[in-house]
């Protein structure tokens, strides 16, 4: 099994994270600069982003098709509630999707060249990442329980945010204490990138 990935996508990284915590070996394929264009870098799927799984004969894209291809076929008591049905964690899932590729957009604009400041797009993506996660706050209790998948999506976006620079200048104590304390568990920091 291969993962195409970067060290520091938290895409990837939510998969690395629930791969660790099923005890899945897999072969990591760096992509190197997402921003590139050669199809290669990204196991030949056409979306040119990481993750991207190869199983076998298989081919998986996209981080929750991954995650929930990965539980379907090795873990089918689901023990990270990965194929959860709720509509509030289905939300909160869409959310720190939207902000991660809010987030994305911004370092990429401005990794090809592009200066973001002072470009309606680029704030709305600011916005975007400061209204998710001021709603995330309000949906605290999601990430209050055992450690899950929804919390491991949680700790990628929130130390992705912080690394890069994104991070709003909100208070969010609820988030902080749980991103704090998934962010120690070993299968999360054995995905830290240095
Ligand atoms: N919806 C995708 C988003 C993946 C994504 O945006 N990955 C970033 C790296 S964290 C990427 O490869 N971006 C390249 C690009 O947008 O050109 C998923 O969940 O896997």
């Amino acid at each position: 099994m291969q993962l195409y990935h970067t060290p520091h996508s938290h895409f990837s990284r939510k998969v690395r994270i629930l791969l660790e915590g099923l005890g899945i070996a897999v072969e990591l394929v760096n992509a190197g600069d997402t921003a590139r264009q050669e199809p290669s870098r990204f196991g030949h799927s056409p979306l040119l982003r990481v993750p991207v799984l190869r199983d076998g004969e298989d081919w998986v894209f996209d981080s929750d098709v991954i995650s929930a291809h990965l539980v379907r076929t090795r873990d089918p008591a689901d023990r990270f509630g990965v194929l959860r049905h709720d509509l509030p964690g289905l939300n909160a899932r869409s959310v720190m999707n939207g902000v991660m590729a809010a987030e994305v957009e911004l370092i990429l604009a401005a990794r090809t060249g592009l200066d973001t400041r002072g470009q309606p797009r680029f704030d709305k993506a600011r916005q975007v990442i400061a209204a998710g996660l001021a709603w995330l706050e309000g949906q605290e209790a999601l990430f209050a329980g055992e450690p899950d998948y929804l919390s491991f999506h949680l700790v990628c976006l929130w130390e992705h945010l912080h690394r890069y620079g994104h991070f709003p200048p909100l208070a969010l104590p609820q988030l902080a204490r749980h991103a704090a304390r998934v962010g120690e568990l070993p299968i999360v920091a054995a995905t830290r990138a240095a």
